[in-house]
């Protein structure tokens, strides 16, 4: 009777840790609106059906070295959660936030960078996603303005 007890929390821990193992691994970006009317997670099997897009570009607060960056438009990801092209507010792991206007992910081809030199990065390397924009083809992209929306740590996007 033990032995079947003992048995069956081992399998209950072992279960309990492999989820919350794939969890803490995928940290989906949750999008919502501000009404309420929205609430989409961008789980990697939702990722796997965007196209991505991959440029160079220099990544702020860094050694400004030149990185090739993959993952899928902003705009994409905002129409594969079935909410209006409003502005963004986004969020970060580390409590960053700030506003990325619908007119930036309209017109550029903004990314939400998943790898960085063709790997993923995790959190204590800014991971899992990077708002990056085409940088190195734009370089009037370059400067303060778009290197504060150029958040890392991505955890949560708001449209507004
Ligand atoms: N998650 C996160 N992303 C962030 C920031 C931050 O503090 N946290 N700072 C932003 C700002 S204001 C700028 S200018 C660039 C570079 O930040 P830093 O030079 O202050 O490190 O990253 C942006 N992305
Ligand atoms: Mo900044």
């Amino acid at each position: 009777m033990l032995k079947v007890l003992e048995s069956r929390i081992l399998v209950f821990l072992l279960i309990a840790t492999c989820m919350s193992a794939a969890a803490a691994e995928q940290r989906p970006i949750k999008v919502s609106t501000s009404d309420g009317s929205i609430n989409f997670l961008l789980t990697s099997d939702v990722l796997s059906t965007l196209e991505n897009t991959s440029f160079n570009a220099t990544l702020p607060a860094t050694d400004e070295a030149v990185r090739h960056v993959s993952g899928p438009l902003i705009r994409d990801v905002i129409k594969a959660s079935g909410a209006p092209m409003g502005d963004l507010i986004l969020k970060a792991f580390d409590g960053y936030e700030v506003v990325l206007p619908a007119s930036d992910y309209k017109n550029i081809d903004v990314i939400l960078a998943y790898k960085i030199d063709g790997k993923r990065f995790s959190l204590r390397e800014r991971g899992p996603a990077w708002v990056v924009y085409p940088n190195e083809a734009y370089p009037e992209l370059k400067g303060e303005l778009y290197a504060s929306r150029s958040v890392w740590q991505m955890s949560e996007i708001i449209v507004e």
